[in-house]
């Protein structure tokens, strides 16, 4: 890596050390991405999530080459959804529900082919899994002693949603005191309203909740 530790963000130049920083990658899950799954069957075009996949795959790329720890994570529930609570399981009206049998396994439960990452962006065996029943990361999850663990304070975020779990991690992080960069074409999210806004509202305010960069930025500063 070079001495470069800052890229050109928005609102104003992320600096960082390269010592504590890590990529974490959120929720890029069969359930969500894969054509004829969960997504999909909650009216909702996968396509637009799936535009992150190859910028993300390139970063993952750079940022292994770079010895960046990458940390993944999964939306999911045990089997018996005791970690999953009533308000979460019984909201709305879905045609289908967590738990449900869908195309690739039962929905978002552990162990399921669809609760699964893409194929694409398979962790390797190196890297961190977490499984978090929530839609921050943090609730409920080890993220936090696994990244005091290994000296992590500054963390680029990709994934998806966008104004879901990308945006709740984030807030999460920030008031854990972690300075996040969020990488613009590496998350994504179903409706494009939310993705503009979403990545706005981080970076307003001075960054309220932290800095908003593209893939091309983050990987001059970390080639
Ligand atoms: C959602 C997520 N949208 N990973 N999950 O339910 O953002």
């Amino acid at each position: 890596m070079t001495a470069a530790h800052h890229i050109s963000a928005q609102p104003s130049d992320f600096r960082f050390d390269p010592g504590t920083l890590a990529l974490l990658v959120i929720d890029m899950q069969r359930d969500f991405l894969l054509p004829g799954g969960f997504g999909e069957s909650l009216g909702n075009d996968v396509a637009l999530l799936r535009t992150v996949i190859e910028p993300l795959a390139a970063l993952l790329d750079t940022a292994r080459a770079a010895g960046i720890p990458v940390i993944h994570t999964r939306e999911g529930h045990l089997p018996d959804l005791s970690d999953c609570p009533p308000a979460k399981l019984l909201r709305g009206s879905p045609s289908q529900r967590i738990g449900d049998p869908g195309r690739f396994g039962r929905i978002l439960i552990r162990g399921e082919y669809g609760h699964d990452i893409i194929d694409e962006l398979a962790p390797r065996a190196d890297e961190v899994v977490i499984d978090k029943p929530g839609k921050g990361a943090f609730f409920a999850t080890e993220l936090a002693e696994v990244l005091a663990d290994n000296r992590i304070r500054t963390l680029l975020v990709t994934g998806v949603t966008t104004e879901v779990c990308v945006h709740t991690t984030v807030r999460e992080a920030n008031d854990r005191g972690f300075d996040c960069l969020v990488v613009s074409d590496c998350v994504g999210s179903y409706f494009p309203e939310f993705q503009r806004v979403g990545l706005a509202m981080i970076a307003a305010q001075g960054g309220i909740f932290g800095w908003v960069a593209d893939s091309a930025a983050v990987r001059a500063a970390l080639d």
